[in-house]
């Protein structure tokens, strides 16, 4: 399996949700400004929407979004660790949270915080927005490990990833430690600090 990706965006929850589960996965890595690749192929022959994540499967076969490609990851691990079998009371409550992040916290985020050109009051408005979320997940994490319980999901890797967000674009979070807390958790498992690192963002 190869995953198109860029480091700290979001693909970086495809890339943990893989290492976790102990998946293979080669790398390319593409320029987000330029939307070319490392051997300076046009990414857009790739995936025509000029995103990432994209998920090449070994039979060639191309997929994308987040959402999507973590569960079926989550999926091919054996332990079942990273996401409920299909069809329980608990999946369906994974795939609500996994919702919430793509549709309330990743896309709010994005694109408006990443654009210079985002005016003022539209800044604001998205600032405010996710204020009540990052309110919402602190009172959650104040009484589990995880937003499922003691257990890290899948949830948690794009949860984290997108949350993390916060400290590149200088949003404090000092007003909700839980949800600090759970940040360090998720930072510290080893296998996200190799997608770190297999990202050029962390020394090994
Ligand atoms: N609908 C996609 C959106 C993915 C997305 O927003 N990717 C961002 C990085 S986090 C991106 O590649 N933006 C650059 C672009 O759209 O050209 C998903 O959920 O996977």
């Amino acid at each position: 399996m190869k995953l198109y990706f860029t480091p700290n965006a979001c693909s970086q929850a495809v890339h943990i949700v893989a290492r976790e589960a102990g998946l293979p996965l080669e790398l390319a890595k593409v320029d987000l400004m330029t939307h070319k690749l490392e051997d300076g192929g046009d990414y857009y022959t790739v995936n025509p929407r000029g995103y990432v994540p994209l998920l090449e499967l070994d039979d060639g076969s191309r997929h994308t979004e987040v959402s999507a490609l973590i569960q079926y990851l989550a999926d091919q691990d054996p332990s079942g660790r990273l996401m409920p079998k299909a069809g329980t009371r608990e999946r369906f409550e994974a795939q609500q949270w996994i919702t919430f992040v793509s549709s309330e916290l990743h896309k709010v985020f994005s694109p408006w915080l990443w654009h210079k050109e985002t005016a003022d009051s539209t800044v604001k408005t998205v600032k405010d927005k996710l204020a009540t979320r990052f309110a919402e997940l602190d009172r959650r994490l104040a009484t589990r490990s995880y937003l499922l319980g003691e257990e890290f999901t899948a949830a948690d890797a794009y949860c984290y990833v997108i949350v993390n967000w916060s400290h590149l674009l200088g949003i404090g979070l000092k007003g909700y430690p839980a949800l600090s807390a759970y940040l360090q958790r998720v930072a510290a498992r080893p296998k996200v600090r190799e997608v770190l690192v297999a990202e050029g963002l962390l020394k090994a």
